[in-house]
């Protein structure tokens, strides 16, 4: 008898599975911002991204399946620096991925948490995720040994080391920025607070929420957990949120009925772009 199966181009089947570690990393990864590279030439240096900014490994079976979900309004050459750098470095991670952007519409309040709630349903709709990225657009990793993939007990804290904070915490509860968690480990906590309008506090509302749900925070170690930021001015629409600390007072009493449960949005859009997943939602206005 003959295997015939060597002269049929691979399927998934004749794959084996990625290595638990690829072949590919590299570590340290020089990052600047000098020239804004348009999305034409990103898309002609990945051109295994499939469209909706997905990719799997084309030489073995992936281990994880990350979504990386990014919060996104009105920062446009923040989202071409980022897509240029993630791109290659989660390929080289060897992981299926998939990016996907979600917009806030119209000119309101802006608020973060409310839109990682609505990427979170999306994506889940789309895949079963291992992972869920919860990543700013304006931090690009320095080290492609930071891994997206999840921690299996704990949230997290994946920017430990920021090159505005001279790469350590600022604050020893810290946990924004870019932070991973499984799908179940996100319900667990009902998501994210949907009640932050504004800049601040949503992040620490959120690393309160891991502990109320019994849940503890693990950190990327500050050699490896490495980001450096892009530098800009304040947004339009995000004013600090004069509420915050009062809220933060109460998030105890509030996190099981504000979060996935209460999430109400509309979906004004889903466009499957050669980069990444674009939507965009009507996500109400601040009371
Ligand atoms: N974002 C947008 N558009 C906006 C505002 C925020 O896309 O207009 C997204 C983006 O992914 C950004 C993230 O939300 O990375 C967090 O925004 P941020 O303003 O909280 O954080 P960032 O690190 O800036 O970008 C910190 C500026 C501090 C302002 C202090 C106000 N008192
Ligand atoms: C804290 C904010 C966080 C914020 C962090 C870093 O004070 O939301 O600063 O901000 N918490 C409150 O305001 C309650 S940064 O230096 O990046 O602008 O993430």
């Amino acid at each position: 008898y003959f295997n015939l199966s060597f002269f049929s181009p691979a399927s998934t089947e004749d794959l084996h599975h990625c290595p638990p570690k690829s072949p590919l990393l590299v570590g340290p990864i020089r990052v600047n911002f000098h020239n804004v590279p348009n999305m034409k030439r990103i898309i002609r240096k990945n051109p295994y991204v499939q469209r909706g900014g997905l990719y799997t490994p084309r030489h073995c079976v992936a281990q994880y399946k990350t979504a990386i979900l990014v919060p996104h309004r009105n920062r446009e050459t923040h989202l071409r620096h980022l897509l240029y750098f993630l791109h290659p470095f989660l390929q080289r991670q060897q992981l299926h991925y998939r990016i996907y952007v979600i917009n806030q519409a119209g000119n309101g309040t802006f608020n973060r948490a409310k839109l990682l709630n609505i990427g979170v349903r999306e994506a889940l709709k789309d895949d079963e995720w291992d992972c869920l990225f919860l990543h700013d657009v304006d931090l690009i990793p320095e080290n492609d040994y930071n891994l997206y993939v999840c921690d299996e007990l704990c949230p997290k804290h994946v920017s430990s080391a920021m090159n505005k904070f001279n790469y350590r915490l600022p604050y020893r509860t810290f946990f924004g920025g870019v932070t991973a968690v499984t799908p179940e480990q996100y319900l667990r906590m009902n998501g994210f607070p949907n009640s932050y309008w504004g800049w601040g506090g949503e992040d620490d509302e959120i690393a309160n929420r891991v502990n109320y749900a019994g849940m503890n925070i693990v950190r990327v170690p500050l050699d490896i957990g490495r980001y450096k930021m892009i530098k800009h001015g304040p947004d339009e629409g995000n004013n600090a949120n004069e509420k915050r600390f009062d809220m933060l007072t109460k998030s105890h009493k509030y996190w099981k009925v504000d979060g996935m449960n209460s999430l109400e949005y509309k979906c004004i859009s889903k466009q499957l772009t050669s980069l990444y997943t674009n939507i965009t939602a009507d996500i109400g206005e601040a009371p």
